[in-house]
C-alpha cells in the first residue's frame, strides 16, 4: 500500500496493448504497432501508439513544417548560412514583421514578406490542429472542452499577431518570431503603452495565471494524497461515503471551511486556465486601439496616483520682486 504514496507513478499495470474503442465513421486507420516504455509509464501511460494522424493532422503538420522551415531558413540566412553561428546565436535570431511603412500591404519577401508567409502557415497549422482536436473528441463521443480551452489560447495568439495589427492598420505591430526577440517585443510593448501593469485585463490575466498554478497545486496534491485510498478512480469514488474522495473533500472543508466537489474542481481548473488568455487577449486588443497609455489611464480613473512633480514649475524671474519695493 505505501507504494501509492507517490509523486511519480510507482505501480505500472501491464496488460496486452489495446488499440482503444472501435472507430465509427472515419477515413483513416490508427497507425503504428503499440509498444511500451517503462519511463513513460512513470509519467503517464506506458503504452505508446497507435496514433491517429488523419487528413487534418497531416495538413497541420505540413503547414507547421513549412512555417518552421521559413523561420529557420531566414534565421540561418541572417548569419550568412554559418551552421555554427546559427546554433550559437539561435536564441537571439529573429524573423521580424514588416516595417510600419507597409501598413497592411504585402511587403517584399526580405522586408517582412517571409514573416507574413510564416505567420500564415503557422496560423493554418494551429487552426487545423484545433479542428483535429475537435473532430477526434467528437468521434470518441467526448465533450469538446479541450478544443475550447485550446481556442482560448488561440484567441490570444490571434489578437497578438492578427486582430490587433489589423485594427492598428499595420503588420509591423505584430510579434516577431524568435526566442529573445519576442521577449524584447513584450517589454517594448509594455513601455510603449505606458506600463502594462496598469491594464486591468493584464491584472485579470495574471490572477488566472497565478490562480491556475495554485488550483493545480491544490488539486494535484489532494489527489496524490488520497491515491493510496484509490482516489484517482473518480467515478466510483464520487458517489460513495468514506471514500478517498470524501476524505479529500473533508480535508478542505476542515482546513478552509469550504470544499470543491470532484466534478466542480475540474470546472474551476478549466475556467481559470481559459480565462488567463481570454482576459489577456481583451487587454491586448484594447491597447493602442482604445487606450494609448495605461499609466495615464490609471491616473485618470484613480487607480494610480499621479507622479510627484520632480521639476516644479520655474518662476519667471521678471515677475519676481526680490524684496525690492518700487
Ligand atoms: C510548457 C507547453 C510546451 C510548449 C513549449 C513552447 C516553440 C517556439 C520557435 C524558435 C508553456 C514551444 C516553443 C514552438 C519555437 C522558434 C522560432 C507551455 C508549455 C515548450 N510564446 N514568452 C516562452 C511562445 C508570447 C513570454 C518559451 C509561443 C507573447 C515571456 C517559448 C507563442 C508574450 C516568456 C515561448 C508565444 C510572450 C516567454 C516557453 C505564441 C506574452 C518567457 C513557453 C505562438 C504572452 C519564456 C525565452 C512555455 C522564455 C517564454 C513560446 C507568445 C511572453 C519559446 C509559441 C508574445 C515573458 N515563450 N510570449 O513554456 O523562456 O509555455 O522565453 O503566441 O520567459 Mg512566449
Ligand atoms: C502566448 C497563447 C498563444 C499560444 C498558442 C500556442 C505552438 C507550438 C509546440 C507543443 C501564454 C501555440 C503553440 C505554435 C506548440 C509544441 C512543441 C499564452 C499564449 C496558441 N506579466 N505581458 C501576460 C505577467 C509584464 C506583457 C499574460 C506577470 C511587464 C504583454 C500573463 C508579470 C511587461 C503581454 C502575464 C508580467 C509585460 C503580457 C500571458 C510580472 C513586460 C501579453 C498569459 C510578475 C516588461 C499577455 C494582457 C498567457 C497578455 C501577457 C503575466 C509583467 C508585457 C498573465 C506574472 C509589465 C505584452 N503577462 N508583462 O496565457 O495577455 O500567455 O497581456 O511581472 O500579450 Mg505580462
Amino acid at each position: 500500500m505505501p507504494e501509492y504514496q507517490n509523486i511519480f507513478t510507482r505501480v505500472q499495470v501491464r496488460a496486452p496493448a489495446h488499440p482503444g474503442v472501435p472507430l465509427g465513421r472515419s477515413t483513416w486507420v490508427r497507425q503504428g504497432d503499440p509498444f511500451f516504455v517503462h519511463l513513460f509509464g512513470r509519467f503517464g501511460d506506458a503504452q505508446v501508439g497507435p496514433f491517429y494522424l488523419g487528413w487534418l493532422g497531416l495538413a497541420s503538420l505540413l503547414c507547421g513544417f513549412i512555417a518552421i522551415e521559413i523561420i529557420g531558413l531566414n534565421m540561418w540566412a541572417s548569419v550568412n548560412w554559418d551552421p555554427v553561428q546559427f546554433v550559437r546565436q539561435l536564441p537571439w535570431l529573429a524573423l521580424e514583421p514588416p516595417p510600419p511603412a507597409y501598413g497592411l500591404r504585402l511587403p517584399p519577401l526580405n522586408e517582412g514578406g517571409w514573416w507574413l508567409m510564416a505567420g500564415f502557415f503557422l496560423t493554418c497549422s494551429i487552426l487545423l490542429w484545433w479542428l483535429r482536436m475537435y473532430r477526434r473528441a467528437r468521434v470518441l463521443g467526448m465533450g469538446t472542452h479541450v478544443a475550447w480551452a485550446f481556442a482560448a489560447a488561440i484567441w490570444l495568439y490571434l489578437v497578438l499577431g492578427f486582430f490587433r495589427p489589423v485594427l492598428m492598420g499595420s503588420w509591423g505591430e505584430a510579434v516577431p518570431f524568435g526566442i529573445f526577440p519576442h521577449l524584447d517585443w513584450t517589454a517594448a510593448f509594455s513601455l510603449r503603452y505606458g506600463n502594462l501593469f496598469y491594464n486591468p485585463f493584464h491584472m485579470l490575466s495574471i490572477v488566472f495565471l497565478y490562480g491556475s498554478t495554485l488550483l493545480f497545486a491544490m488539486h494535484g496534491a489532494t489527489i496524490l494524497a488520497v491515491t493510496r485510498l484509490g482516489g484517482e478512480r473518480e467515478i466510483e469514488q464520487i458517489t460513495d461515503r468514506g471514500t478517498a474522495s470524501e476524505r479529500a473533500a473533508l480535508f478542505w472543508r476542515w482546513t478552509m471551511g469550504f470544499n470543491a466537489t470532484m466534478e466542480s474542481i475540474h470546472r474551476w481548473a478549466w475556467w481559470f486556465a481559459v480565462l488567463c488568455p481570454l482576459t489577456g487577449g481583451i487587454g491586448i486588443l484594447l491597447t493602442g486601439t482604445a487606450v494609448d497609455n495605461w499609466f495615464l489611464w490609471a491616473v485618470k480613473h484613480g487607480v494610480a496616483p499621479p507622479l510627484p512633480q520632480v521639476f516644479p514649475p520655474v518662476p519667471d524671474p521678471a515677475q519676481l520682486t526680490m524684496g525690492v519695493t518700487q
